[in-house]
Parts: structure tokens; sequence; C-alpha cells
């Protein structure tokens, strides 16, 4: 059996619930997934890019548009009907650039033009 030195062993012990509690908050790793160029803060171009990404991940078929069962495992499936402006069953790609449009500026409390974590925070 070999045995590992104290020093490890306490590093593991310790370093293991800070990995639990990252993995249990979401929200940051999201916030650094649309934030591609790491500046702290999500533009209008970084959100529109991470939502046609969230959008894809979802559009199984891959048609190019989300239909009611492709967004079942949604977050919020609800707003399916919200978003289908033409109400024909299918969100396409400038159905969701039209109502995260909303979203964003909902976000962007101070109006700059992008969403810095804490405003994602607000959001929360
Ligand atoms: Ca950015
Ligand atoms: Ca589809
Ligand atoms: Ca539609
Ligand atoms: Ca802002």
């Amino acid at each position: 059996m070999i045995k590992l030195p104290l020093s490890i062993v306490l590093a593991l012990a310790i370093a293991s619930p800070a990995a639990a509690q990252v993995a249990a908050d979401p929200a940051p790793d999201r916030f650094n997934a649309a934030d591609t160029n790491d500046d702290g803060k999500v533009d209008r171009q970084e959100y529109d890019g991470f939502v046609q990404e969230l959008a894809l991940l979802h559009d199984t078929d891959r048609d190019g548009k989300l239909s009611r069962s492709e967004v079942a495992s949604a977050p919020d499936p609800s707003k399916f009907d919200t978003i289908d402006a033409n109400g024909d069953g299918f969100l396409m790609v400038e159905e969701l650039d039209a109502y995260t449009a909303n979203d964003f500026d909902a976000m962007d409390a101070n109006d700059d033009g992008a969403i810095d974590r804490a405003e994602a925070a607000q959001r929360e």
C-alpha cells in the first residue's frame, strides 16, 4: 500500500469541498461561457452567440429551429409561446434573437450595452 504524504492528503481534503461548491452554482460558469473575450462583461454580440449555442444544443434534429419537444428540457419551457412570435410551433433563430434582445435590455440595468457580473447576479 502506498502512503500519501500528509500534505497531499490535506490538500485533497481541502480542495474537494471548494470544487463541489463551484459545481453546485452554475451561474458563474454560464457567465464565463458567455464572456468569450474574458473582459468580465457580456456584450450583445457575446450574448447572441451564447443564446445561439444554447439553441443549437437543444436542436436535436438539426433542422435549424426548435420544436416544443426539443425545448421540453430547457430551464423554462413555458416561455415557448412568448418566444414563438408567429405561432407556428417552432422557434427560429430570428424569434430567439427578438426575444433575447428584450432579455438583454432588461438585464443591462445601467444601459452600458453589456451585462456585468453584478447585473447577471441580480437576475438570478
Ligand atoms: Ca466580454
Ligand atoms: Ca429542431
Ligand atoms: Ca415560430
Ligand atoms: Ca450594464
